[in-house]
């Protein structure tokens, strides 16, 4: 029989996922945030988490509790705009659930069932993160972190990371692939299948890596091409946009949402780690890269476009924004998904008139302080102008 509590709990569900959105008063000109989260652990669906059943659950207690839903991978589909989220359980295992929603910035709702990936690696312990590419092949491929634990060492928690690749075409039935092998790199987070061949082969955006956590020799985000998808290997990876001493990306970089294509290049949000005193920093930037050669960058303003701020900043990994998704509609607008330390996930939109305008026209950085403030003044100095000019005409 139901437990009556049920009903309780659903009425606030139902509050959750139905609580309508609106942009917040912060300007910058370049995207709009929300004030509320487009999904968090409250909108896990309550069959996911309880038992019904007042016989076998009488105090209606969570019996697989999920802690923390975030970073999340993008797709228009049908007109529908649809998440495949991180969701971590109380477990600490991080699975993959599709979330809908008709507007992209409020009333995602998550599928009856969250996807149950074909066992075919037995060492695999945890997938996170995963990017979602409409390729030119006609199929939607996800390409996730797929990661192990590291028996070539005595250490508990060493792991082993490697990206996973399925591929659907509804969002439902979801094929595994052999996961991803780069034959120079031992590890690989943050992979993302660029979504037209290149010379012929399917070309993947990658982040080498020496260690699970350091990307050590890693020099920032790599690119390759592999001939075949259903057993993708990489030999060669070039490094696209490089980390930079004493900038938003010294610590480490990594692709994030599926690049852009615009008709002056390939508009990549990704996100970059510095350190501090208080642990690693993520924020997300912006880069571009050419056309007919999506491993060369041909621009790359200066800094950080999000950062984490007020109530962003505080969660299970805090002072973390990190991007695996937006989408970009045909009528020009821009929704970029972003989870707040490693927690809940937000909207940020924008267009792509505004996106190219500000990573081919924001200021690159000039690396050294001196440099930066000569930069800032220049701008002063053109802003003094006009307001001199406006106040003569009055
Ligand atoms: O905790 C912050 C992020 O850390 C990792 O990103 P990266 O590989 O760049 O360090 C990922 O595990 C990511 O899921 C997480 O949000």
């Amino acid at each position: 029989m139901l437990h009556p509590n049920y009903y309780v709990e659903l009425e606030k569900y139902n509050r959750i996922v139905n609580m309508p959105n609106r942009k917040a008063d912060i300007y910058n000109g370049i995207f709009d945030r929300y004030v509320n989260p487009v999904l968090t652990r409250r909108h896990i669906p309550l069959t996911w988490k309880y038992d019904l059943n007042i016989e076998t659950n009488p105090f209606f207690m969570e019996r697989l509790g999920v802690n923390a839903v975030m970073n999340s991978g993008a797709i228009e589909l049908n007109g529908k705009f649809y998440l495949v989220a991180r969701i971590e359980g109380a477990d600490r295992k991080s699975f993959f659930g599709v979330a809908e929603s008709d507007t992209g910035i409020d009333g995602f709702k998550f599928l009856d069932y969250p996807i149950l990936l074909d066992d075919t690696c037995p060492e695999e312990t945890n997938v996170y993160d995963m990017r979602l590419t409409k390729h030119e092949d006609g199929y939607i491929y996800g390409v996730f972190c797929s990661e192990s634990k590291d028996r070539s060492v005595n250490d508990l928690s060493a792991a082993v990371a490697a990206a996973g690749i399925v591929r659907t075409k509804d969002l439902k039935s979801w094929e595994r692939l052999d996961n991803l092998k780069t034959l120079r790199s031992p590890q690989q987070r943050n992979v993302v299948l660029h979504p037209e061949f290149v010379k012929g082969k399917y070309a993947f955006y990658t982040r080498p890596m020496d260690d699970f956590i350091d990307t050590g020799s890693g020099g920032g985000i790599g690119f390759g091409l592999c001939d075949d998808i259903e057993h993708a290997v990489i030999d060669e990876e070039i490094i696209t946009s490089k980390r930079k001493y004493h900038t938003i990306t010294e610590a480490k970089n990594g692709s994030g949402a599926t690049p852009i294509k615009t008709d002056r290049g390939w508009i990549h949000i990704a996100h970059g780690v510095r350190n501090t005193a208080a642990g690693l920093r993520y924020v997300i930037y912006a880069f571009a890269t050419d056309l007919s050669d999506p491993s060369k960058v041909i621009a790359e303003p200066g800094g950080l476009m999000i950062a984490p701020y007020g109530r962003e900043r505080v969660g299970d990994v805090s002072n973390v924004v990190f991007t695996n998704g937006a989408i970009a509609r045909e009528n020009g607008d821009v929704f970029i998904y972003y989870a707040s330390s490693d927690t809940r996930v937000h909207v940020a939109t924008t267009t792509i008139e505004k996106l190219k305008d500000y990573v081919f026209n924001t200021p690159e950085d000039r690396l050294r302080s001196v440099e930066c403030v000569a930069q800032r003044c220049e701008l002063i100095r053109g802003n003094l102008e006009i307001l001199k000019k406006e106040t003569e005409q009055k």
